[in-house]
């Protein structure tokens, strides 16, 4: 592995992280998925129960990209009029879903850290991105290029930044979180060559 320049953040107990990610020519990536997790040995705060969901609207995804925390349950409703029958054959979470019209499937637990792919079996170009997370502190990027990782302990981290591409290799930032001003501001930026972007402009635009 590549040794890591250590960026030291100076910043109060519960430090408030803005991150800016961009691509080489200087554009905001929004969607990029953008977390941080502790390298010493201190437990992560648990969370009760997390939850989030994956709606179908128009024949997309919705959201295209998640950033969610290992064992959260995802309801996957579906907005459309329409049959889905999505699935994944990613590693930490194979599944497959038949959502009928009107009717909710039962809830999927990602109980394992790392990229899930979603497909749709009726609709080829359905694809959406769940990228599973150990940690308390993830976000994503909104169309600014900007998330606020919030209440990050005084402490080391491995800060990781992704953006969907065909292969999960996050980029990885050592930081470190001190004790001077309540916030700091880090900016990343992506190679996003080979990156799913032309895709993930279509699935926006809409099929
Ligand atoms: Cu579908």
């Amino acid at each position: 592995m590549v040794p890591l320049a250590v960026l030291t953040l100076s910043v109060s107990h519960a430090a408030k992280l803005q991150v800016a990610v961009a691509d080489p020519s200087g554009r905001p990536l929004a969607d990029a998925v953008v977390y941080a997790t502790r390298v010493d040995d201190s437990p992560a705060f648990p969370v009760r129960s997390p939850q989030a969901t994956i709606d179908q609207v128009n024949k997309s995804f919705v959201p295209l990209v998640s950033v969610i925390r290992t064992g959260t349950e995802v309801r996957f409703p579906n907005s459309d009029n329409i049959r889905h029958s999505i699935y994944s054959f990613s590693p930490p979470k194979v599944f497959t879903q038949k959502l009928y019209a009107g009717v909710e499937a039962p809830p999927v637990v990602f109980d394992k850290p790392g990229l899930v792919v979603l497909g749709c079996n009726i609709h080829d170009q359905m694809v959406a991105w769940v990228v599973v997370v150990d940690t308390p502190y993830f976000g994503k990027t909104s169309a600014n290029g900007l998330v606020e990782l919030k209440e990050l302990p005084v402490g080391d981290y491995e800060l990781r930044t992704w953006y969907p591409a065909p292969t999960f290799e996050p980029k990885v930032q050592a930081i470190h979180v001190g004790n001077a001003v309540p916030s700091a501001r880090v900016s990343i930026v992506l190679d996003t060559a080979g990156s799913l972007l032309p895709a993930l402009e279509n699935s926006r635009a809409g099929h």
